[in-house]
């Protein structure tokens, strides 16, 4: 393989012959029926960063062609074919076309990505190639904590973007914890709990980690109105991405206890709290506004919400009984399921009681429940152990943010395990997620220097098969990409003993 022909994660197959494409000025992208909007998307890329006029029509120039063929099998596979005909991208869904115009865009000069017509000397050659690729696992997510620091809307598109080039498609917004509430909700009309829901977010919005010693500074505060997540909703599914709102119960909810007086046991709001400490708060079991107010919380989020899962949290409920956390928390998925759509929780969640087919999302602990509930109950899980899938843990000790408690490391950490294992069989893993929690994070920039290398890493273990996967490789196109995430703008970290470009 020479090396215009890296790419990351990498593809089941790889085959480079003998010849060489020469895009032009002149060069054309050529949508096929129902390609359309991701052609478009790929032509305005290239011509930013060529100056090329780009024209989606006409018959002379080499063309660059998008089409939907149902015979790629899989709904994110896709072929990319470079030849002395053109450039072919072919998939049976947008979603693969998306895929393969990602790669496409590792095969062409990392300039490119500066976005501002610097295409080197008028012309770019690139080698023959046919590339057939598909997922390993369908989900592969990011997690970003909104809740210990918010993220304003520019950085959480800036995120997708980057993320997409590694092919991830899941973005999992952690939208409330002890410090905040960070989404818009309604009061409904027909209203019995009496509740206002709008105060979650009135009070909930300037609430943070802003202790010294977390991070850089006080974390940020702010919330989305429902205009600002259907944004983002809508700015994701045009990149193929699926948000995954969690509302996290029993535990984590002090930001709902002191915005909603009724849910306290003596009727008293809590003060707010904006310490980065977890497992101190609880939702009461014998309130009898608890259940009723979480649902309606699931079915606003389920509304705003076109993606398939809801995630409850679950974990680190740790002022919470084990007998109050099983009847709330089997209530509580009852009543996602009953907005339509799939529950997703933590590990701790599959002690309780759930609908068939729900998503565990394992970080810790004891894997046994949830291989219970594989057994028995036809769940799927999401695999995301702190030592090695975990974006907030620091690199180093001497690294100025970022926490320790799961593992130090760097892109060897997370390149090096696999999803499925303890018991688990391939059909049983639904992907993988990378979890980057917030508490001493306060800029995009800090959170891709935690991001970056190491999810790069995690991607080729959620996308590419096992026995595709092999470090020393992964090391030589890691380093590769140096130049492209420079000239992304990516702040990363650069790990030593990679040859960076
Ligand atoms: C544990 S991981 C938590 C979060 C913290 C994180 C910090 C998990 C499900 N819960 O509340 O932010 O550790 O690494």
């Amino acid at each position: 393989m020479s090396s215009q022909h890296f790419i990351t994660p990498v593809p089941r197959s790889v085959v480079p012959s003998a010849g060489t494409l020469t895009l032009t000025p002149a060069t054309r992208v050529v949508p096929g029926p129902g390609a359309e909007s991701v052609a478009v998307r790929f032509a305005a890329w290239l011509r930013a960063g060529t100056g090329w006029e780009v024209p989606l029509a006409g018959d002379t120039g080499p063309a660059i062609t998008f089409t939907l063929d149902p015979s790629v099998d899989g709904g994110e596979a896709y072929t990319l074919t470079v030849n002395d005909d053109g450039v072919r991208l072919a998939a049976a869904h947008p979603a693969g076309l998306f895929h393969a115009a990602s790669s496409l865009r590792q095969l062409l000069p990392a300039a490119l990505e500066k976005g501002h017509a610097d295409a080197p000397s008028g012309t770019i050659d690139v080698g023959h190639v046919h590339v057939e690729d598909a997922p390993r696992f369908a989900y592969r997510g990011i997690m970003l904590d909104v809740a210990r620091s918010y993220y304003p809307m520019d950085e959480i598109r800036r995120l997708i973007d980057v993320m997409t080039r590694f092919k991830y498609n899941v973005l999992h917004l952690h939208l409330a914890d002890d410090q905040s509430w960070r989404v818009e909700l309604d009061t409904p009309e027909d209203n019995p709990t009496g509740i206002d829901f709008t105060e979650l977010a009135r009070i909930g919005k300037d609430g943070a980690v802003n202790r010294e010693g977390w991070g850089t500074g006080p974390g940020r505060t702010g919330y989305y109105t429902q205009d600002d997540y259907r944004l983002i909703v809508e700015y994701a599914a045009e990149r193929f991405v699926t948000v995954v709102p969690e509302f996290d119960v029993p535990g984590h909810v002090n930001a709902v206890l002191a915005a909603i007086p009724q849910l306290n046991p003596d009727g008293v709001a809590t003060s707010p709290n904006a310490t980065g400490e977890v497992g101190f708060s609880t939702l009461y079991n014998d309130n009898p506004l608890t259940r009723p107010f979480v649902a309606e919380v699931f079915r606003q989020l389920a509304a705003l919400t076109p993606g398939p899962y809801l995630h409850l949290g679950g974990d680190e409920a740790l002022v919470t009984s084990k007998e109050d956390f099983i009847a709330m928390v089997g209530d509580f998925a009852a009543s996602v399921a009953a907005t339509g759509k799939t529950v997703m929780g933590w590990n701790e969640y599959a002690q309780a009681e759930l609908p068939a087919g729900a998503v565990i999302q394992y970080w810790d602990g004891d894997l046994e429940p949830t291989l219970r509930q594989v057994r028995d109950n036809g769940a799927r899980v999401v695999m995301s152990p702190g030592k090695g899938s975990y974006l907030d843990q620091k690199y180093v000790e001497s690294d100025p943010i970022g926490l320790k408690w799961a593992a130090m490391g760097d892109w060897d950490l997370h390149y090096g395990w696999d999803p499925v294992r303890d018991g688990l069989a391939e059909q049983d893993v639904l992907g993988v997620e990378a979890p980057l929690w917030s508490e001493t994070i306060r800029s995009l920039d800090e959170a891709h220097w935690l991001i970056y290398p190491r999810a790069i890493a995690v991607a080729e273990t959620a996308w590419s098969g096992a026995e595709a996967k092999d470090p020393a490789s992964f090391a030589v196109r890691l380093g590769a990409l140096g130049e492209r995430l420079v000239a992304l703008d990516v702040t990363f970290r650069p790990s030593p003993g990679i040859a960076w470009n």
